[in-house]
């Protein structure tokens, strides 16, 4: 990556392990409260305790590290960025770092204790949703800046295909595009006149309908990055072949059609939307679910190929031959393994009957911990052990690739005890987004004490995991050993059909996009609209 592409990337990854360090701390505190053995000092609550870490690990971290390694990939698979993209890339970054800096003063003065979800009927000081839509609007520019880079390159190479990772990072980035608009909608048009006491009431039904039609495809803005990491470097990183460069193109393009028309799976319990639309989205859900069944098929068959061509024998012969020595590997293929389970917990949440069981209960929770917190995270951990070395000029030293493993394995310890308390107290009624409470000495919420203290031995031992990856961040960007990192870059199997030039029409797969979008949201919209209870005054947090 040149070194000026290098820089900006190095940007984003600062504030991102900076949101980590301190999203990390707040999430230690936060099952500290829970298990009832703590309480907070100087008035600090612990609704904006969990606010500070949800906005600054599911917002920040993960949109500040997902641009920094797109910008890099693109950098590296298509040519280094012109001038002007690489500034609008800066302009892109400062918007969003000030936008984080406005969004978390007014947390930490507990003016937003409004959690990372930040729909009504909670209210939030307007300096806060401002900071948001500063942070949505830097990430349109810097994904903007992307989009023209992978435009030139296709307008000076005709006919040809781009490169796997900037097709990836490119679908990635229309995805966000589209799903923001939604939250832009609710802040721009809703929230932010009636925090500002421009109007009075709010639609608290339009505000959440419009939050999840971004929500949803937010959690796959996420896992998508993880996903090119599985899909077209890790090959590499095992010294194997990528299984197939069309179809994991065609999961890709899966994810983009299918991950917006999704939302009402997060609203299956809401009154006021019609239960045939719940449905359809509900089959449009179970659509999504497909590409991440193919990820995982072209996973087994890369490891699998690799380790016959290794002289591997038998079933799961191949699985002995993997580098279980190197921390870009192991960590990764942590975060894949948790994808297993992680992933049928999310087909249960989505199945109607059982979301009635789980919804608004810890077992959400422990979900998306396992998804985002340890698939991808621990992907981007991984990611992070050569690419930052890599843009500092620097080594991954053997000790730190050992401390790299060591610390994979203290998060699998420390989530399997959180995620799994999580899991087990959701389906005893356990409800999430609660302090620490006895309710009234009743005997179910007894049930729940021994697990939230089982949260706390994970949590405290998911922050050791926190220090150990900081250490490493910090030893990779100042002071580990000069020298040459590889940025390595799968190629596909021998032999392999070049893909489909069909992949990269985008009129086609925007245009299909926008009518499923079109399809599911439209009439519940009109709905929605049609059949609205007076609006609501919310709840005041500032
Ligand atoms: Fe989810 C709630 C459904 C995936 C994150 N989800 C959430 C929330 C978050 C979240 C943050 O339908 C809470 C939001 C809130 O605050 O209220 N989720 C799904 C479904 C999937 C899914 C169907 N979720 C994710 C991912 C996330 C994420 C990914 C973040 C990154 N989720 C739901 C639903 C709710 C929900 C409901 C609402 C619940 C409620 O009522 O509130 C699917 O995409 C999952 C598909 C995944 C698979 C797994 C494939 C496995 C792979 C690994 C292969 C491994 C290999 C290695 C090859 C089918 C690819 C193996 C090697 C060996 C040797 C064994």
């Amino acid at each position: 990556v040149d070194s000026r592409d290098a820089k900006l990337s190095m940007a984003y990854f600062y504030v991102a392990f900076i949101a980590l360090a301190l999203g990390g701390l707040a999430g230690l505190l936060q099952t500290l409260v829970r298990s009832g053995k703590v309480v907070l000092p100087w008035g600090i609550d612990y609704y904006q305790v969990l606010t500070v870490h949800g906005v600054l690990l599911g917002l920040v971290l993960t949109t500040f590290f997902i641009m920094g390694f797109q910008f890099a990939l693109i950098s590296r698979t298509t040519g280094t960025f012109t001038n002007g993209a690489r500034i609008t890339g800066w302009v892109g970054f400062w918007l969003m770092t000030i936008g984080t800096a406005m969004a978390a003063t007014m947390v930490l003065l507990k003016e937003a204790s409004v959690l990372y979800t930040f729909y009504a009927p909670l209210m939030a000081h307007p300096i806060f949703y401002i900071g948001l839509t500063l942070v949505i609007v830097g990430s349109w520019v810097a994904g903007g800046s992307m989009i023209a880079t992978y435009a030139k390159w296709k307008r000076n190479n005709p006919g040809k295909a781009s490169s796997l990772l900037t097709f990836m990072a490119i679908i990635n980035t229309f995805m966000w595009i589209i799903a923001t608009l939604g939250v832009a909608a609710t802040v721009l048009i809703q929230i932010l006149p009636w925090s500002l006491g421009l109007v009075d009431t709010i639609d608290i039904l339009v505000s959440r309908t419009l939050f999840w039609y971004f929500g949803h495809p937010m959690v796959y803005f996420w896992l998508l990055p993880a996903y090119m990491c599985w899909y077209a470097i890790v090959p590499k990183i095992i010294g194997g072949k990528i299984f197939s460069d069309s179809l994991a193109r065609l999961s890709f393009i899966l994810f983009l059609l299918f991950s917006i028309p999704v939302g009402f799976h997060h609203q299956l319990v809401e009154p006021g939307i019609d239960p045939a639309w719940k449905y359809i989205q509900v089959v449009l859900t179970f659509m999504v679910i497909i590409p991440s069944l193919m990820t995982a098929f072209s996973l087994f068959a890369t490891f699998e190929s690799f380790g016959r061509s290794k002289g591997a024998k038998g079933l799961f012969g191949w699985f002995r031959k993997l580098p279980w020595g190197d921390a870009r590997f192991v960590v990764p293929f942590i975060g894949m393994l948790s994808f297993i389970p992680a992933g049928a917990g999310g087909i249960i949440n989505a199945s109607h009957q059982m979301n009635a069981v789980i919804h608004n209960t810890i077992w959400v929770t422990g979900h998306f911990h396992l998804t985002a917190a340890t698939a991808v995270v621990l992907t981007f951990f991984g990611i992070s052990y050569w690419l930052i070395p890599h843009l500092t000029g620097r080594v991954l030293t053997k000790a730190m690739n050992k401390l790299a493993i060591i610390q994979g394995i203290v998060w699998t310890i420390g989530m399997s005890f959180m995620s799994g308390a999580m899991h087990a107290a959701g389906l005893l009624g356990a409800p999430r987004r609660s302090s620490f409470s006895e309710y009234g000495g009743a005997a179910q919420a007894q049930e729940w004490i021994p697990y939230q203290i089982a949260q706390a031995v994970g949590g405290s031992i998911l922050f050791i995991g926190i220090i150990l990856v900081l250490i490493i961040f910090i030893n990779l960007a100042f002071f580990a050993p000069k020298g040459e990192t590889e940025f390595p870059v799968g190629e596909v199997a021998d032999g392999a059909e070049k893909p489909p030039l069909v992949f990269e029409n985008w009129k086609l797969w925007l245009g299909i996009s926008a009518a499923l979008i079109l399809f599911a949201y439209t009439i519940p919209f009109i709905d929605i609209i049609q059949n609205a209870p007076p609006g609501s005054k919310g709840y005041k947090f500032w």
